[in-house]
């Protein structure tokens, strides 16, 4: 990552789509890895955090994301979006599929984040398969922050009531609060990326 006390996103280019093993895995630039259940907004966020539109693919179906997609951020680093875990309406087959990628990257595929954000509907707060994801990521030693993601959809009171309880069940972990709808937090979340 760019070594500025203010980092800014002046580059970004998708590079390339894997569903299995691949030499960008351990390639040497750093990589920050997108994970969280599926709809929560991973791949939205990675557009706000890059400033465009459409860089990423996203849907208001769950499952859009079905490989593992590298972008290449100011020519240094990789944002690594990550297929999406846990929804209960997509196709068993798939969903199995997706998460075995998800656990074959963060377990047995040699790559090294240098820190994994792991996306959360804040109205939805952390689901069973979070608590899963979170033992997952502590047991492979990444480091990792939470993004309580679609702040937008609560009061400030509930985004602070949300804040307090995810915080709370997720044992210290620090929590970022974002929205792409109103920008909210993404600087924030792009500074701690750094
Ligand atoms: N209200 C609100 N909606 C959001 C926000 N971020 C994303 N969304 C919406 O949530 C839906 C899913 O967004 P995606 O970015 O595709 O979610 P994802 O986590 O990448 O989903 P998968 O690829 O299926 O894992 C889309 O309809 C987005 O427009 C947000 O901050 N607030
Ligand atoms: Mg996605």
């Amino acid at each position: 990552m760019v070594h500025s006390s203010r980092m800014k996103v002046s580059s970004s280019v998708f590079v390339k789509g894997i569903r299995g093993t691949d030499p960008i895995v351990t390639d040497k630039l750093s990589q920050v890895a997108f994970v969280g259940r599926s709809n929560v907004g991973k791949s939205s966020l990675i557009n706000r955090l890059c400033n465009k539109t459409n860089l990423v693919k996203v849907s208001h179906k769950p499952g859009k994301t079905v490989e593992i997609n590298y972008f290449l951020i100011n020519g240094t680093s990789y944002f690594v979006d990550l297929p999406g875990y846990g929804y209960a309406r997509v196709d068993p087959v798939e969903k199995e599929k997706l998460q075995k990628l998800i656990i074959w990257y963060l377990t047995a595929s040699g790559a090294k984040p240098s820190i994994v954000v792991l996306v959360l509907d804040s109205k939805v707060g952390l689901t069973e398969f979070d608590q899963q994801m979170i033992e997952i990521l502590r047991e492979q030693n990444h480091p990792f922050v939470l993004a309580a993601n679609k702040i937008d959809k609560l009061t400030q009171k509930e985004v602070s009531q949300k804040l307090a309880a995810i915080a709370k069940e997720a044992g210290g972990v620090e929590v970022i609060p974002t929205s792409t709808l109103s920008h909210d937090g993404v600087k924030l979340l792009l500074q701690r990326l750094v």
